[in-house]
């Protein structure tokens, strides 16, 4: 049966490419807020970090009411390391809207999400978004989209897409490029009439699969899906069937969603994404089902992290100075409680109890978790990401993506030089205008510290993408870091006249004033080798001259080292150590000696 009240939408779209703000249109016109509720840009984007990076971390749930119809609307992330959320989301959705940049055309992710959609079983709307952009080319974006369809394999039925031009910041959206329209509502339109009511058995036996997970101290675990069949409501006995033994549980409260967020329901009926409360052991992938009648759903991938790194405590001289949870117990808890409702991420204890193997789904993944934990008080260091080798039929396998870079075309020498140097192997090329389009196949090994390097070689000019393609035998190696690095030898305030002299043969990481210690990272040195040098040496003052001549030292600004360029820099010798007060770089052995000592040990 198929319930016509309801639309279940996913939105879905390569990074930046303008979900979050398609979404601001839609509240906006929806007419069911006050002015108050909906303050500023992106309001779904309602974390720190998100407002701060401007990207969305977390796919979130809203629901509108569009005249008889309730439109259960989920905004995904962009971002490659977020796409396995994607695909579970739109095992969820029973259609999706695809939206493209009207310049930018197809990227990356927008094949992957669109490849994801086409498995789920969806017909995408696609809307080619941003029309208001001067340098739009909103026909040849479309052909570029029918393009894609192809490659993927599109039928004649999913050939034939229904598709609109938007801005989602001006709020409007027409059925003719050339035509401005005066509102969003042919989104809406367009939404109730291509994207299928949900397909249910009304008065079948419960079942719903878990596809996302949620957390809250108040109520515990909460597990969101579709319902499938039957009905929900407290006190409810059901059956939570996992991969192995299934375990019995009872329904505490059930939420629906409703404008911004959720709120507690009499009940759920099929065809409507209700969150449960009650279901301690309820993983992504389950089944909740009626204890009485209980039938598993098929049961869908979870996505495998790609990337570990080792957590450990902070034990550089300057632990416990700023956080508040410093101790491996504190960590410990703290990383498995993040497990609840971080689907992608895996913790693993070690031999050593100060140590944690923590594995995600990429830099920018793990990156989040451990800005989250620096902000709420936590200290540690975290040693170099490695990728997660996998071994297929007896062959030792590594993860390899497809990356994208636009880049100036008298910049394509470089760019070639270096994606080469890391095993990368060009896949097409275009030259557009003045700039290239480049695409290649490389191991994900080889991505790590190179966005910097593009940057550096393109003066700042190429646009950069990749995202997961598949695993293939182990290359080689791959060139470490070209740099050694200089190591203070000191503990004190970095000295304006001592960097000074430093920078001459080296970049460096600290400006006057900050505090170094033995061991720690201040700079790279300009050679292959490592250098201990002292960065608080004073000058010696013999006249009053020579003291005013320290004014006139000119220091270039220290390189910004953010906590993702730290972790893509650091070498496996090296740690970063992350504060709430900021992100330090340091050698794992502090003192020379001992660090001699590792080194003739081999
Ligand atoms: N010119 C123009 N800019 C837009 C439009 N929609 C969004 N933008 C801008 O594009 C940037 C990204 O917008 P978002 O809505 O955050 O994009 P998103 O797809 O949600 O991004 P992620 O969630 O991180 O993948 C912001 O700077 C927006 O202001 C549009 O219709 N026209
Ligand atoms: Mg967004």
């Amino acid at each position: 049966m198929i319930r016509n009240d309801i639309r279940n939408v996913a939105i879905i779209a390569h990074v930046d490419h303008g979900k979050t703000t398609l979404v601001d249109s839609m509240l906006r016109q929806s007419g069911q807020f006050r002015e108050s509720q909906l303050q500023g840009d992106c309001i779904l984007d309602s974390n720190e970090l998100e407002r701060e990076r401007g990207i969305t971390i977390l796919a979130k749930n809203i629901a509108l009411q569009y005249g008889d119809t309730k439109i259960n609307l989920i905004d995904t992330p962009g971002h490659a390391d977020f796409g396995g959320e994607v695909e579970r989301i739109t095992m969820m959705a029973d259609g999706c809207l695809l939206l493209v940049d009207a310049f930018d055309g197809p990227m990356p992710q927008t094949r992957f999400v669109l490849r994801k959609a086409f498995a789920a079983g969806l017909k995408p709307i696609v809307v080619v978004n941003k029309i208001d952009r001067p340098e739009a080319r909103p026909q040849q974006v479309l052909s570029l989209v029918y393009d894609l369809f192809i490659d993927l394999g599109a039928d004649d039925e999913q050939l034939d897409f229904p598709y609109i031009f938007a801005s989602g910041k001006e709020g409007w959206a027409s059925h003719d490029p050339k035509v401005k329209g005066d509102s969003i509502k042919p989104v809406f339109d367009l939404i109730v009439k291509h994207v299928p009511g949900p397909d249910v058995d009304a008065e079948g036996p419960f079942q719903m699969q878990v596809t996302t997970l949620d957390w809250s101290d108040y109520l515990g675990r909460i597990a969101i899906g579709k319902i499938v069949s039957g009905k929900i409501k407290k006190s409810d006995r059901v059956l939570i069937m996992k991969d192995g033994v299934n375990k019995n549980a009872t329904i505490e409260r059930v939420q629906t969603f409703e404008k911004l967020g959720r709120s507690d329901a009499e009940g759920g009926e099929a065809g409507d994404v209700v969150a449960l409360v009650g279901l301690e052991e309820a993983e992504i992938g389950d089944t909740i089902a009626d204890a009485d009648y209980p039938v598993a759903l098929p049961r869908m991938n979870v996505d495998e992290p790609t990337l570990t790194m080792l957590f450990t405590i902070n034990d550089s001289p300057f632990c416990g100075r700023e956080g508040t949870f410093v101790t491996s117990r504190h960590l410990r808890e703290r990383l498995y409680k993040e497990l609840q409702s971080n689907v992608a991420l895996r913790v693993t204890d070690t031999a050593l109890k100060d140590e944690f193997v923590v594995a995600g789904r990429g830099l920018l993944h793990l990156g989040i978790l451990i800005e989250t934990m620096r902000r709420q008080g936590y200290e540690l260091s975290v040693g170099k990401p490695h990728v997660i080798l996998k071994e297929i039929n007896g062959v030792e396998c590594e993860p390899t993506e497809e990356l994208v870079i636009d880049a100036p075309s008298d910049k394509v020498g470089p760019v070639m030089e270096i994606v080469g140097s890391r095993r990368g192997t060009l896949t097409k090329m275009q030259a557009e205008g003045t700039r290239t389009h480049m695409e290649f196949q490389i191991p994900a090994r080889g991505l790590i510290g190179m966005r910097t390097r593009v940057l550096n070689s393109t003066a700042g000019e190429a646009i950069m993408h990749h995202v997961f393609h598949s695993y293939q035998p182990y290359s080689g190696e791959i060139p470490h870091r070209m740099n050694g690095v200089m190591i203070s030898n000191v503990s004190g305030k970095a000295v304006a006249y001592a960097l000074e002299s430093l920078q001459e043969r080296s970049t460096l990481f600290v400006r006057p004033g900050d505090e170094v210690y033995p061991g720690m990272i201040v700079g790279e040195n300009a050679r292959d080798n490592d250098l201990v040098v002292n960065p608080c040496k004073e000058k010696k003052l013999t006249n009053i001259r020579a003291a005013s001549a320290d004014k006139n030292i000119i220091l270039k600004p220290p390189r910004d080292m953010s906590l993702e360029v730290a972790l893509e820099y650091i070498e496996d010798d090296e740690l970063v150590e992350v504060t709430p007060g900021g992100i330090r770089l340091r050698k794992k052995l502090l003192s020379e000696e001992s660090r001699k000592r590792a080194s003739r040990a081999g």
